[in-house]
């Protein structure tokens, strides 16, 4: 079995579901931080120096420690009931990277880092991780953040003994990382429709998380007339109905709204809602559409509550800008592609990852390998074991060639 391959299935062992088949490291928890402290044990059975600094990333390293150094890694925290590879993939071919590293045992201009970031998935908000060691997080948002449930971040860390406010140590400083280059699934249908075995990404998607509440009257349903009641469930059906035409009338091709998550209350069959509470994730590669449906979006559900006489609150929960990435790695990654013998294509990532926090201090790379039919955050997520080494040797190629040389 591959380097990656025992890794992923290793840290898969760590809050899998028999009953969905999907898997529940959602950050901070407690599955989260045994996957990760099983991978601080296993870069040290490895002989690599390695640790989990304080806000949960885990570090490897290897080489000289002199700075700058070669970052690669990516997440192993995951959504609720995710899927087997987000994030896992990226951790487990950059230590797979990182051994190719020592057992090739040459004489390196950079050492090497590997890392897992700490909630890439934004339980609370933004990607904490790496946003720390961008120097991106700030003591306001930390003593603000919350996730869905309304559990502070705060709090969630604490639970594991880590403080969030030492997020705000943990900035790398500029020029003490030459690149950092990360490995992720697509998460989309792209390289599988099109056949090809390798991405890179030229630019990732910014990401606003709304939250949206109406408020009505809780009634009975048999005795309220139709035409008198104050119905948010009717209300947020009539918003997002409009997501259509938002996207139709201000949206690009790389736009994408999502009501992932709705609430109502006091949701019982026989009572007509009294509140609905639901997110909004607008998407898009361009941060002034991201501006235009947000505003297009707060018209049409300011409108629909005048409508239906609903009391109506949005409130943004994160956003995070899109970001271009190195056009310098995607060079080294399409080189790196092509000296491995494995077909690429640029192109754009609808999914936000850790590369767009890196690289606000240092080039950053993204490369892909195909999502089987397109699917992620889900259990039926699924990449071949042969697109997994595919995007492994990629990795190892490029990571060879950047820690040999100036770029
Ligand atoms: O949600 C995302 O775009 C990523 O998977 N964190
Ligand atoms: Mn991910
Ligand atoms: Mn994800």
């Amino acid at each position: 079995m591959s380097v990656t391959r025992h890794i992923i299935s290793a840290i898969n062992k760590f809050g899998f579901s028999r009953k969905s088949g999907g898997y529940n490291r959602v950050a901070f928890s407690d599955a989260d931080m045994d996957a990760r402290k099983w991978l601080v044990e296993f870069l040290h059975a490895e002989g690599f120096q390695a640790y989990m600094d304080p806000i949960g990333n885990v570090i490897g390293r290897w080489g000289n420690n002199k700075e700058p150094l070669i970052m690669s890694g990516s997440h192993t925290d995951t959504v609720p009931d995710g899927g087997a590879f987000d994030g896992t993939l990226g951790v487990a071919a950059a230590i797979a990277a990182m051994i190719n590293l020592r057992e090739a045992d040459n004489e390196l201009a950079y050492g090497m880092e590997v890392v897992s970031f700490a909630d890439e998935e934004g339980r609370f908000g933004g990607m904490l991780g790496s946003q720390a060691l961008s120097g991106q997080v700030t003591q306001s948002w930390i003593e603000q953040a919350q996730d869905a449930d309304g559990v502070l971040l705060t709090d969630a860390m604490n639970a594991q003994g880590l403080d969030a406010f030492s997020a705000l140590s943990c900035a790398r400083q500029p020029g003490s990382l030459k690149a950092f280059v990360e490995l992720h699934i697509e998460q989309g249908p792209i390289l599988e429709y099109e056949k090809v075995s390798i991405g890179i990404a030229t630019v990732i998607s910014g990401i606003c998380l709304l939250s949206i509440s109406l408020k009505g009257s809780a009634n009975h349903s048999g005795t309220t007339p139709m035409d008198q009641r104050r119905d948010p469930m009717v209300g947020a059906a009539s918003v997002i109905n409009q997501i259509d035409t938002v996207l139709r009338q201000h949206g690009s091709d790389q736009s994408r709204i999502t009501v992932g998550k709705i609430e109502a209350w006091p949701n019982t069959p026989h009572t007509i809602a009294g509140t609905v509470t639901f997110t909004i994730v607008i998407r898009d590669t361009d941060k002034a559409i991201m501006g235009v449906l947000q505003e297009a979006l707060e018209r049409s559900i300011a409108t629909t509550a005048r409508r239906h006489d609903l009391w109506n609150e949005i409130t943004p929960m994160s956003w995070l800008d899109p970001v271009v990435l190195d056009s310098n790695l995607s060079e080294i990654a399409t080189r790196s592609a092509a000296r491995s013998g494995h077909s690429c294509q640029l192109m754009a990532s609808g999914a936000g990852h850790d590369a767009q926090s890196m690289q606000a201090i240092c080039p950053a790379s993204l490369i892909f390998v195909p999502s089987q039919n397109g699917i992620s955050h889900a259990p039926e997520e699924l990449t071949s074991w042969d697109d997994i080494e595919r995007g492994t040797d990629v990795l190892i190629e490029m990571v060879k060639s950047l820690t040999r040389k100036t770029i």
